[in-house]
């Protein structure tokens, strides 16, 4: 029986956890010199690929001079810090990354505080060193400081340093000597990381993520934290509330490389993956047929958003969808459950809505992407972040945000951070940056993001993770623009496009099909604007052409399914389907909206 190392890779979004798994892989030769190997073969699934983040924990594992080295690839997005959380107890340690321009940040904080309190050891690598401006020294020093704050032992404190570049395929001891591989890690990771112990004694393991295949559904992962074993085995669940069930292993595998290996049977201290156990839970722990023996419950995440899902009313529906109906909706939004560990569902008055429950905007935006490409329709609702009653006090979600800017755009920052009740904590330079750090209600942030990009002309890099619940921290005013509203149902017409360019900006271009209560784009003033768009000029009194081609219509303005997200206030909708994401008023007449708005005011 070889030793085996179970090791997680944790990091702020984007350092480049992902691309130093792959090179581990490829250093381990998983790759015949024929297979075609593209970059990050680990971000498997499509929107993986596509936004180039990790979305899902997933695990991989190499022999490295005949030891059994167990990697858990992370996602780095706040939205999903909880899943890390609850991987790494696969893990006796940990490989801290961390970006050698960028440093330390919010979700590299959070990340090794959770590791730092689960008592695993630590390897820190200091990763892009290829970057021209990069300032290893600098960010090695404000990581001890990190470790340091958050209360690392000793032992914990006294991490090894290893830097490298993922993207160039190398680690080592120095950041100025470039090696020419990554084995400077591998070696690192079997000389400081504990071997999985050998515990003797009746089978436990926790489940504690899971896979899920089209064929079989969903198989169970987990550390086997004591005892063996086997395929076929009759075991017993314990339930998290302490319930017992009877039931049978049937299918067992252990992970090799990029995929997994049937095997008969699987040791202590090494990750398994196994089907046949119904209707499991992350959490339950599987035991002894006779004797079982729960282990302690774990920590899992609770939503901290929720957002209306309804399907699509809009004079357009079904025009390219395939599943538009209510039982649709209900349908994939159940079958989602079942794999989607943080999210949840609440039925509302209506058979067309339901409440959706989810960790962030990314969180619930990868669902909805998700679903738009298996060909639904639906409409959303603004998002809500969930209010709290602790203590007979109503409290909200604070995050802490960090602002990186060019010097002369901080102020400009600071300025809308402050507008949404941001309380700036820190500013101080960093390279030819100013990092700033704001605590600011979860609230405050959904809307925000656009609002920095347009104010530092794109410059400003944005992170944000959950701090706590506090009070309540009053009003914060929402989108301050109104928007332009169209009138007709028809085809948008350049010539009235262009005739409305100086009352704002517009979100179509001529030859787009609008519908009444559409918003086509936004007013330069703070209410909304009836427009309309279809008519065509009249031809009588201008010579049809020359006048044309004066016209200089400024391109559209093309939201992403997240800014769509933010950008709506409480009486809008976005409407989605697959070739399309349109913003509509929720009530499609204009005088049904008067009423509302009166009414709402009126309250
Ligand atoms: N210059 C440079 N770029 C790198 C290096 N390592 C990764 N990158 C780039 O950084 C980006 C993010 O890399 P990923 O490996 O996807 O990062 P990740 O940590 O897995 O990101 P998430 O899973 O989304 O948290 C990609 O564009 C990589 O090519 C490096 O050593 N140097
Ligand atoms: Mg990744």
């Amino acid at each position: 029986m070889s030793e085996i190392r179970n090791i997680a890779i944790i990091a702020h979004v984007d350092h480049g956890k992902t691309t130093l798994v792959d090179k581990i892989l490829h250093q381990c030769n998983l790759f015949r010199e024929n297979q075609a190997t593209g970059e990050l073969i680990l971000d498997n699934n499509d929107l993986e690929r596509e936004r180039g983040i990790t979305i899902l924990a997933k695990n991989v594992s190499v022999k490295y001079k005949g030891t059994k080295i167990n990697i858990i690839d992370t996602p780095g997005h706040a939205d999903f810090g909880g899943e890390v959380e609850r991987v790494m107890n696969m893990a006796d340690g940990v490989i801290l990354l961390v970006d050698a321009f960028e440093g330390p940040m919010p979700q590299t904080r959070f990340v090794l505080q959770k590791a730092i309190s689960a008592g695993k050891k630590a390897i820190l690598v200091i990763n892009k060193v290829d970057k021209p401006n990069c300032r290893p020294e600098e960010v090695h020093d404000s990581v001890f400081d990190l470790f340091f704050n958050l209360e690392a032992t000793e032992d914990q404190l006294n991490f090894p340093t290893v830097y490298g570049s993922s993207k160039q395929g190398w680690m080592g001891p120095d950041y100025k000597t470039p090696t020419s591989d990554v084995t400077h890690l591998l070696d690192v990771i079997i000389a400081n990381i504990p071997t999985a112990p050998k515990r003797e004694g009746t089978l436990q393991i926790q489940i504690t993520s899971l896979d899920y295949s089209s064929f079989i559904g969903r198989i169970a992962v987990g550390r086997i934290f004591r005892g063996i074993i086997k395929e076929n085995m009759p075991v017993s669940v314990v339930k998290r509330d302490g319930k017992i069930q009877k039931s049978r292993i049937k299918e067992l595998f252990v992970f090799e490389g990029l995929g997994k290996m049937k095997v008969s049977e699987a040791e202590t201290g090494d990750i398994c993956a196994f089907t046949g156990i119904e209707g499991f839970e992350i959490g339950d722990t599987v035991a002894d047929f006779e004797n079982p023996e729960g282990m302690p419950t774990m920590h899992i995440d609770e939503p901290t958003m929720s957002m209306l899902f309804t399907i699509n009313n809009s004079p357009f529906f079904g025009k390219d969808g395939k599943y538009v109906t209510s039982r649709h909706l209900r349908d994939r939004l159940f079958k989602e459950l079942e794999k989607n560990l943080a999210m949840r569902i609440e039925e509302t008055n209506s058979p067309d809505s339901y409440l959706v429950f989810g960790r962030g905007i990314l969180h619930l935006s990868v669902l909805i992407e998700t679903m738009r490409r298996e060909g639904y329709e639906l409409q959303l609702g603004q998002p809500q972040v969930i209010v709290k009653e602790i203590d007979g006090e109503k409290c909200e979600p604070i995050e802490v945000l960090t602002v990186d800017v060019p010097q002369e755009s901080s102020s400009k920052v600071i300025d809308l951070v402050t507008q949404r009740k941001g309380n700036l904590l820190v500013m101080e330079p960093k390279g030819d940056l100013t990092h700033i750090e704001f605590e600011i209600p979860a609230r405050g942030i959904i809307g925000l993001r656009n609002n920095v990009l347009t104010a530092t002309a794109g410059e400003a890099i944005m992170a944000h993770r959950f701090k706590a619940y506090e009070p309540w921290k009053g009003y914060i005013p929402s989108r301050i623009a109104g928007v332009l509203i169209s009138k007709d149902k028809g085809s948008a017409v350049a010539y009235s496009i262009d005739k409305l360019q100086d009352r704002g900006k517009f979100f179509i271009e001529a030859g787009e099909e609008i519908y009444p209560g559409m918003i086509i784009g936004e007013h330069i003033r703070p209410d909304d604007l009836v427009v309309n768009v279809c008519t065509e000029k009249q031809l009588t009194n201008m010579r049809a052409s020359g006048t044309d081609e004066k016209m200089r219509i400024v391109p559209k303005i093309k939201f992403s399914l997240e800014e769509s997200m933010e950008y709506i206030q409480w009486d809008e909708y976005v409407e989605i389907t697959p070739l399309h994401i349109r913003l509509r008023k929720i009530h499609l007449d204009e005088n049904t909206r008067k009423r509302m708005t009166k009414s709402v005011e009126a309250q």
